[in-house]
């Protein structure tokens, strides 16, 4: 039978970077996840029997959240939905199934690489029938409505068995449970050269991959280890768990040092590669060289028509404005268009929709291509895997080559966590309040060429995206970029993005922070960052 049931609005159901992010117990409050996943089908029009993709990392209240939607699309007039199995679909399968279904769209449940737990972080996000994170318009339709609602629809069938794969009904609504990565793994199949890959495993390539305790370890298990023949034990910690056994699931260097420590060590292997909660972020480390998410885009984007899925060549390269501009010499030299997009995956759905681009990436270690529509942490892992296979170097050698053929963006990012929310917005108040005099100010060695409050001009839909960045551009290329990041769950985190261009080949090992001291200086000394927000040091460099 059908509910209707009366609620009332919560005030901060504000879609952030992607999604609405929040501590589990503030997604607990009465009708919380009810509230907001009836204001997604209030903005959405045109989905009565039509199919619903649903799924999660894992995380804690993962499975009650989907009982929850799943009976209130019974009760919403959706005719079927899809369920990864066990409740899990990582955040890039979920985009290929809506994709390869002509699903309606989506609901995915994550927090993306923020902890799981009990106390620790929840999310939910729509996304649309191309796969891709619901655009700023429904995101801003979805919060109006979530400010005014006053009832839900829910249905009050009994639970799914969510482990029992095949076809059940609920309400009038079909529900299948489907296996959540065999779709994915045949996609990732299709694209890459999966004969050469293994041939250099069995050669003797050695390949670790970090699951986590997340999302991705059942797709890395079938992928590297069954289809691409890695050792048993190639991928560590492939359990999906509530809490990512109490890690952090952010695969940088801080939260993945284990893997890094092994990359550099005396035995390691030749390459390492880790992935997010959700799955759609990644990190690469050959041996003895950390491959920074930038320096990645353009690397991969280089190097893409090497594998199958690719070999036409891209048809252009997007990149978020933080993200450095090691991609854009790449683009140049391809003779393909290279787009400068906010900070969020949503922003490069036009632009893969319209097939103006092929290959997107962001500083914050996602790397995707026009296959789906998220970032896609195993795709990077792979595409890297066939590029190696091909050209038969190390990841060193390519590196080092890459730097030599474009030049190198030292680049680095800082953020500081959880500051006082007030603090991070008077710093950047102040930011904006000093951009007419900054043009033309010397700084040591530095003077400022431009300066700006980035706003994106999107070419497909003409819509404006303003206030998305301060950027301070020094004579020579330098730069650093002053953003509050739009996916934390408590206090306001301020990111710090620095980044020195670098065409001299000889100057091409040095440490980054020390390659990049000089702009560090000039970053707090414009934005006050220490007398500010009162910290003495970031929280994270990566
Ligand atoms: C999300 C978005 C990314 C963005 C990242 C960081 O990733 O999809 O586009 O770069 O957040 O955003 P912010 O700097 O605002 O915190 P994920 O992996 O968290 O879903």
């Amino acid at each position: 039978m059908i509910n209707t049931v009366s609620t009332t609005p919560y005030s901060d159901q504000k879609p952030g970077t992607s999604g609405l992010r929040k501590k589990v117990p503030h997604f607990q409050q009465k009708n919380y996840a009810e509230n907001f996943i009836q204001s997604i089908f209030d903005s959405l029009e045109g989905f009565l029997g039509k199919t619903l993709v649903i799924g999660g990392d894992g995380r804690y209240y993962n499975r009650d959240v989907i009982q929850i939607a799943i009976k209130m699309a019974a009760a919403n007039g959706f005719g079927k939905v899809m369920v990864g199995r066990g409740g899990i679909l990582s955040t890039p399968a979920a985009s290929h199934l809506i994709r390869k279904y002509g699903a309606f769209g989506g609901i995915i449940l994550s927090a993306s690489h923020n902890p799981g737990g009990p106390t620790e972080d929840f999310g939910i996000k729509y996304n649309a029938s191309n796969g891709g994170p619901a655009s700023e318009k429904i995101t801003d339709a979805i919060f109006a409505r979530s400010k005014v609602i006053d009832s839900y629809r829910i249905s009050d069938a009994d639970d799914i068995d969510l482990d029992m794969p095949g076809i059940k009904s609920l309400d009038g609504m079909e529900v299948a449970i489907v296996d959540p990565v065999e779709d994915y793994a045949e996609l990732m199949e299709a694209l890459f050269d999966f004969p050469a890959i293994r041939a250099k495993i069995q050669g003797g390539f050695r390949v670790i991959f970090d699951a986590m305790s997340a999302v991705t370890g059942p797709y890395a298990k079938e992928i590297l280890e069954n289809r691409l023949g890695a050792p048993k034990g190639s991928v560590k910690n492939f359990m999906p768990l509530p809490d990512f056994g109490g890690h952090h699931p952010d695969p940088n260097l801080v939260h993945a040092k284990d893997l890094y420590d092994e990359m550099m060590g005396p035995d390691a292997p030749d390459f390492g590669a880790a992935s997010d909660g959700d799955g759609d972020r990644n990190l690469i480390i050959g041996k003895g060289i950390f491959v920074t998410p930038s320096d990645s885009v353009a690397m991969l984007s280089a190097n893409a028509h090497l594998a199958p899925g690719y070999a036409k060549g891209l048809a252009g390269i997007a990149r978020s404005m933080p993200t450095s501009g090691a991609a854009d010499r790449v683009a140049e030299k391809l003779g393909i268009g290279i787009y400068e997009t906010p900070t969020g995956w949503k922003f490069f759905g036009n632009l893969l929709d319209a097939g103006m681009v092929t290959i997107c990436g962001e500083e914050s270690a996602g790397t995707g291509s026009s296959h789906v529509r998220e970032k896609d942490g195993l795709w990077a892992v792979l595409l890297w895997l066939n590029i190696l296979a091909v050209r038969n170097e190390s990841v060193k050698d390519i590196v080092t080559k890459h730097w030599a053929a474009f030049g190198r963006n030292y680049y680095s990012r800082h953020d500081y966590e959880e500051v006082d929310t007030a603090a991070a917005n008077g710093l950047v108040d102040n930011l904006r309040a000093q951009l007419p005099t900054l043009p033309g100010r010397k700084f040591g060695d530095l003077t400022v060429q431009t300066a700006d409050d980035f706003a994106y001009n999107d070419p497909v839909d003409h819509s404006v995206s303003e206030h998305q960045g301060i950027r301070i551009l020094f004579e020579g290329g330098s730069r650093v970029v002053f953003r509050l990041s739009g996916t934390g769950t408590s206090g306001a985190t301020l990111r710090v993005y620095i980044e020195r261009y670098e065409p001299d080949a000889s100057r091409h090992d040095i440490e980054t922070q020390e390659a990049l001291a000089d702009l560090i200086l000039v970053a707090d000394e414009i934005a006050g960052i220490k007398s500010r927000t009162g910290r003495d040091t970031p929280s994270v460099i990566t």
